[in-house]
């Protein structure tokens, strides 16, 4: 039997997830939304395109939590995206209660699935798909530090002019401007940044991954980024259909790793056919772990004004 993927939101993140997952021909796909048939347009504009680029990736538009039943993965980006000027924490009202309606509503059709969540303020999101669904901790994390890995990686290449397939980087901590890149396990083919680069260009690219969502919104003007953080939610996606067990920083619910408990934060986790199976604990200089446990304070913030 085929997989079969929703993705909540057919805004820009959820529109361009299903684009890229359509292409790999790994899932049916529903796309939901609250808006009356816009759905349908794009999964219809979509299906028009595999004739062009080649995949029969079956794509269904919705406003109907019905069609979304069995779903093997849920991809949740419902919600406001950030304007100039407002931080990510500044969507919790609004994003708490979207996000809560449609984990009811997913969770309803689709006892047994996955939930990947994308919406903001995001590990904040986190904890209200986790209490709404009541799902296992492995079930329900979110998609962060992919983008967060990516954009540094990026930043890395253009700055040595290097591959970025030979570049592999990690980033810690709540998806906010309090995240943790993290230089020395930040590698060009196995060999750590901190001894190719000069301390001031290093730290220059770890504000710069901080501040990258917020470098995007200033510049689209009418929201935030949406190629990358949808690229990066469908490598999560394929790594639970594909039980793949890929090693990449998400948001994971913690219950003592790196001295956290009950939070959900960005760490390195084994992704699977089970979800999360495994959280990887890095040991981390006093340093690095004062700025981890300044991050997740800031999601407990979040998370305390939500009384969940
Ligand atoms: O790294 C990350 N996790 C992120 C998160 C990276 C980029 C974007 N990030 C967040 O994802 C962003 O801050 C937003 O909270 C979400 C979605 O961003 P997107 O750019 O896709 O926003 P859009 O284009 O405004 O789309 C949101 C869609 C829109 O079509 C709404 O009609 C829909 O969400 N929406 C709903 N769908 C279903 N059900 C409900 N209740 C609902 N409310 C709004």
């Amino acid at each position: 039997m085929k997989n079969k993927v929703t993705i909540v939101g057919a805004g820009n993140v959820g529109a361009t997830a299903a684009h890229w997952a359509a292409e790999k021909e790994f899932a049916d796909i529903v796309l939901i939304d609250v808006i009356p048939d816009m759905p349908k347009g794009k999964a219809l504009d979509l299906m028009e395109t595999g004739p062009v680029e080649g995949f029969d990736t079956k794509i269904i538009g919705t406003n109907d939590y019905k069609d979304t039943a069995n779903s093997d993965v849920v991809v949740i980006t419902a919600g406001l995206a950030r304007k100039p000027g407002m931080s990510r924490d500044d969507l919790l009202e609004a994003n708490r209660k979207i996000v809560y309606e449609c984990t009811e509503n997913v969770v309803k059709y689709s006892p047994d699935a996955i939930l990947v969540i994308v919406s903001n303020p995001l590990d904040a999101m986190c904890h209200v798909a986790k209490a709404v669904s009541k799902f296992p901790k492995n079930r329900v994390f979110g998609m962060a530090g992919i983008l967060d890995t990516a954009r540094f990686r990026c930043f890395i290449s253009m700055e040595m002019g290097v591959s970025v397939e030979d570049i592999q980087a990690m980033v810690l901590g709540g998806h906010g401007d309090t995240m943790v890149p993290l230089p020395r396990y930040t590698t060009v083919a196995g060999v750590p940044i901190t001894e190719l680069l000069p301390k001031e260009k290093i730290d220059a690219m770890v504000k710069r991954t901080a501040q990258a969502g917020g470098e995007i919104v200033a510049l689209l003007k009418t929201g935030s980024a949406y190629y990358s953080p949808s690229a990066s939610v469908i490598q999560i996606v394929e790594a639970i259909l594909k039980d793949k067990k890929r090693v990449v920083p998400c948001a994971a619910y913690l219950e003592g790793e790196y001295g956290i408990k009950g939070l959900y934060v960005g760490v390195p986790v084994k992704i699977g056919a089970k979800g999360v199976e495994q959280v990887m604990e890095l040991k981390l200089t006093a340093d690095e772990q004062a700025a981890l446990n300044k991050s997740a304070a800031a999601v407990r913030e979040l998370v305390d004004i939500m009384k969940l």
